[in-house]
C-alpha cells in the first residue's frame, strides 16, 4: 500500500500537486518570538512560536509533507538531520547546497522520506546560525506490527540540550564573522529550552520528569548545542544505552554520556532509587587549547511521585571534567551496532574508494593583526586543506541544470601535502588553506571508506563530523596520526556503531565507511558551528544509477535565489 502511495506520489510530485492520503502534512511556521530568560527578554526565531520547536512522531518508512513558512525577516531553511531521504536531496535542506534559502515571506514545501531510521533524529534550521533556537525533535517508531529491542518503556522523553545567548544569535554570528576569531560563549546551556535551577531567574522553568518508582523510562537525547561536544549524567542512576543516530546499539550502561553536536542517544532511566527528587545535568567537554567555552551547567529534575522527603536539594550527578577526553573517546568508542537477526548490519568490506580527509583549522593575517585569532590573526577551517566557500547558487540545481561555474569537482581524495598531522609544533607555512568550492563525485554503488585525520594546526579540536544522505559505520579510531599498516587491522567490521554524525578525537583519527547508494547532492560538515562557518565543508555528489529506482526523484517546486 505504502509503495503504491510512494510511486503515485512521485509522479504527482512530477506534475507539481501534492495529494496523497498515507503522507502526514505540518505547518512550520518560522516567526520572531520574545523569550524571558536569565532575567532578560531575547527575540528568538521559533518554528510556530515554540523553543524548541514541535516533535515530529512518525513510525519507519513513512513520508511526511512540511511546509515551511517565513514569517521572520531572515532566510530560512529546515534540514531533516540524519533522515536519508533516498534519491531526494530536493528536501535535505542545507542553503547553497540543496537549495536557495526560503526568504522572508516565502514558503517551501519539503517532503521528507524516512527509510531505515528507527529511534530519534531531528530538523534545524541550516541557515547561518538560525539553528540555535529553530530545531525539534524527529521520533521514529518501529513499524505498527514490530516493537523495540529492549522493554517497552512506561513513557519517552525528548530531552533536547541546547544554548541560550542573551544577545540575539544573529548579533554573535555577525560579530564573530567580523573579529575572525572564536564567537562569544553562550550564557546557558539548555534541557528543553529550559537552564535549569543554577542560573539566574531559572528555577521556575525547570524542566521536570515526573517518574513512578519501578519503571523505566526512554530518553531520546539530542546535542542541539551550536559549538560543544556535552557530557550529560542522572545523579544517583546509571543510564542504559541503547540507540544513538536512529539504530539500535547493543545496552551497555554507563554513569554519564558524551553526545557531540548533531548526535542523537536514546537511553533507558529505570527508577530505581530511592523516590525522591534528582538532578540530571550537562555541561561542557571543550579540548581546544584557549577556546573560550560556556563553563555552566544546565540542570533539569526527576521528580519520583508519591511520599518524598520533604524537598531537600536533590543530589548532584558527577560529570567527568571539561577536558577529559578520555571520559569523551572512552564513551564513545562503547558504541555497538545491536547487530542481530533482526537488525542485521552491511558493513562494506570491498571497498572501491578510500579518502582520507584532514580536518583542520587555519589562520591567515589580518590588516595590522586586529582579528582575534592567535597573534592576531584571522581563523578559518578546511578539509584536505581546502577551505568550503559557499557558491551562489545551490549545488544541487547547477548539478541537475548542468550550470557550469558553480562548484570544482576536484575536491582530492588525500591531503595535497604529507606532514606529521599531529605534531606539537607545525611549520607557519602550513597555517593556510585554499579557499574554493570543491565536491567529490562518487559512482552510484561504489563503496566508500574516509579516514578523518585530526590535526594540530593552530590547535586541534574534536571535530563532529557529520554526513548528509547516509549513515555509515564507524569502524575504527584513535589518538594521534593514523597508521595505514596497523590501524586497519583494529577495525570492527563486525558490529560497528551506524551513525550520521562522529566526533573525531581531538588529534586523533576515526575511519566510517558507507555505500554511495543515494543518488543527490549532499553536504558533509563539522557540526560545530563556527568550524562550519569557517569552511570545514565538503560535498559529494553521487552520480545516478541505471536503474530508474537509482535516480534523484524530480525537483519540487524550489525557492528561488
Ligand atoms: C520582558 O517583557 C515583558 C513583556 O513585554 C515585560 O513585562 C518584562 O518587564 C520584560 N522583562 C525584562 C527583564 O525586560
Ligand atoms: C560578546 O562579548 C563581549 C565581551 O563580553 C561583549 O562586549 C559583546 O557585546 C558580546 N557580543 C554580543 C553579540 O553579545
Ligand atoms: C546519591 O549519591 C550520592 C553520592 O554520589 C550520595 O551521597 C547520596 O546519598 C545519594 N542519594 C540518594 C538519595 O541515594
Ligand atoms: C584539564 O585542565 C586542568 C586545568 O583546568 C589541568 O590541570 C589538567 O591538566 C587538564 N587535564 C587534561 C587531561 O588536559
Ligand atoms: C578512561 O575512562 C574510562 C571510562 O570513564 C575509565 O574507565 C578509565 O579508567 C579511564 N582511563 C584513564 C587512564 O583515565
Ligand atoms: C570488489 O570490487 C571490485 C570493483 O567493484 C570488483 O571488481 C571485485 O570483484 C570485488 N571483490 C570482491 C571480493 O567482491
Ligand atoms: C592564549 O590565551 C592567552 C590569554 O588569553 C593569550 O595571552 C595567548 O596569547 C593565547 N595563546 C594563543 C596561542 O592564542
Ligand atoms: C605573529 O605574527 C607576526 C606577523 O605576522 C609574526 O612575525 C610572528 O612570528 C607571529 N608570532 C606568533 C607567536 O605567532
Ligand atoms: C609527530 O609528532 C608527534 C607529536 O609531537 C611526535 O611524537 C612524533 O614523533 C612525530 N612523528 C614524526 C614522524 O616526526
Ligand atoms: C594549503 O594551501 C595553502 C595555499 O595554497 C598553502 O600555502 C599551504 O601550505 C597548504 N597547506 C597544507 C597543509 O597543505
Ligand atoms: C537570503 O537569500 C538570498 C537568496 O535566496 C540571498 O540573495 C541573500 O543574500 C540572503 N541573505 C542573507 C542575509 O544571507
Ligand atoms: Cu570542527
Amino acid at each position: 500500500m505504502k509503495v503504491s502511495c510512494l510511486q503515485v506520489f512521485s509522479i504527482l510530485l512530477f506534475a507539481g500537486i501534492l495529494h496523497c492520503r498515507a503522507h502526514s502534512r505540518y505547518t512550520f511556521v518560522v516567526e520572531e518570538t520574545r523569550y524571558t530568560r536569565l532575567c532578560s527578554n531575547t527575540t528568538i526565531l521559533t518554528v510556530n512560536g515554540k523553543y524548541p520547536g514541535p516533535t515530529i512522531h512518525v513510525h519507519r518508512g513513512d513520508t511526511i509533507i512540511v511546509d515551511v513558512i517565513n514569517k521572520a525577516k531572515y532566510n530560512i531553511t529546515i534540514h531533516w538531520h540524519g533522515v536519508m531521504q533516498p534519491r531526494n536531496p530536493w528536501s535535505d535542506g542545507p542553503e547553497w547546497i540543496t537549495q536557495c534559502p526560503i526568504q522572508p515571506g516565502a514558503k517551501f514545501t519539503q517532503t521528507i522520506i524516512f527509510s531505515t531510521e528507527e529511534g530519534t533524529l531531528w530538523w534545524h534550521a541550516h541557515s547561518d546560525w538560525a539553528r540555535a533556537t529553530v530545531h525539534g525533535a524527529v521520533v521514529i517508531y518501529p513499524q505498527k506490527e514490530t516493537t523495540y529491542p529492549f522493554p517497552k518503556p512506561h513513557a519517552e522523553v525528548p530531552i533536547i540540550l541546547g544554548n541560550w545567548w542573551k544577545s540575539t544569535i544573529y548579533d554573535v554570528y555577525n560579530e564573530f564573522l567580523r573579529i575572525g576569531g572564536d564567537p562569544n560563549a553562550s550564557d546557558a546551556y539548555t534541557i528543553n529550552g529550559q537552564p535549569g535551577d543554577l542560573y539566574p531567574c531559572s528555577s521556575p522553568g525547570t524542566f521536570t520528569l515526573n517518574v513512578d518508582y519501578g519503571l523505566t523510562y526512554l530518553l531520546r537525547l539530542i546535542n542541539a548545542a551550536m559549538q560543544d561536544m556535552l557530557f550529560f549524567a542522572v545523579a544517583n542512576h546509571s543510564l542504559t544505552v541503547v540507540g544513538s543516530d536512529a539504530s539500535y546499539t547493543k545496552p551497555f550502561t554507563s554513569d554519564y554520556i558524551t553526545i557531540s553536536p548533531g548526535q542523537t542517544i536514546d537511553v533507558l532511566l529505570h527508577a530505581d532509587q530511592m523516590p525522591g527528587r534528582y538532578y540530571m545535568a550537562a555541561k561542557a567537554y571543550a579540548s581546544t587549547f584557549n577556546y573560550t567555552f560556556d563553563r555552566t551547567t544546565t540542570t533539569a529534575i526527576i521528580q519520583y511521585s508519591g511520599n518524598c522527603p520533604p524537598s531537600s536539594t536533590p543530589s548532584f550527578p558527577n560529570l567527568p571534567v571539561y577536558n577529559d577526553t578520555n571520559a569523551s573517546v572512552s564513551f564513545t568508542g562503547r558504541l555497538r551496532s545491536l547487530a542481530d537477526e533482526n537488525h542485521p548490519v552491511d558493513v562494506p568490506m570491498n571497498i572501491t574508494q578510500k579518502l582520507f580527509y584532514t580536518v583542520s583549522v587555519n589562520s591567515s593575517p589580518c590588516p595590522s593583526r586586529t582579528c582575534s585569532g592567535p597573534n592576531g590573526t584571522r581563523l578559518y577551517s578546511s578539509v584536505n586543506n581546502i577551505s568550503f566557500v559557499n557558491p551562489s547558487m545551490a549545488i544541487l540545481e547547477a548539478y541537475y541544470k548542468g550550470i557550469n561555474g558553480v562548484f570544482g569537482t576536484h575536491f582530492p581524495d588525500v591531503p595535497p601535502m604529507e606532514f606529521n598531522y599531529t605534531a606539537e609544533y607545525l611549520p607557519f607555512d602550513l597555517q593556510a588553506a585554499q579557499p574554493g568550492t570543491e565536491v567529490k563525485v562518487l559512482d552510484y554503488g561504489s563503496t566508500i571508506e574516509i579516514v578523518f585525520q585530526g590535526t594540530s594546526l593552530i590547535f586541534g579540536a574534536d571535530n563532529p563530523m557529520h554526513l548528509h544522505g547516509f549513515s555509515f559505520y564507524v569502524v575504527g579510531w584513535g589518538l594521534g596520526t593514523f597508521n595505514k599498516d596497523k590501524d586497519p587491522l583494529t577495525y570492527n567490521l563486525v558490529d560497528p556503531p551506524l551513525q550520521n554524525t562522529i566526533a573525531v578525537p581531538i588529534d586523533g583519527w576515526t575511519t566510517i565507511r558507507f555505500k554511495a547508494d543515494n543518488p543527490g547532492v549532499w553536504f558533509m560538515h563539522c557540526h560545530l558551528d563556527r568550524h562550519a562557518s569557517w569552511g570545514m565543508n565538503t560535498v559529494f555528489i553521487v552520480r545516478n544509477g541505471k536503474a530508474s529506482n537509482a535516480r534523484m526523484l524530480p525537483p519540487p517546486r524550489m525557492p528561488p535565489c
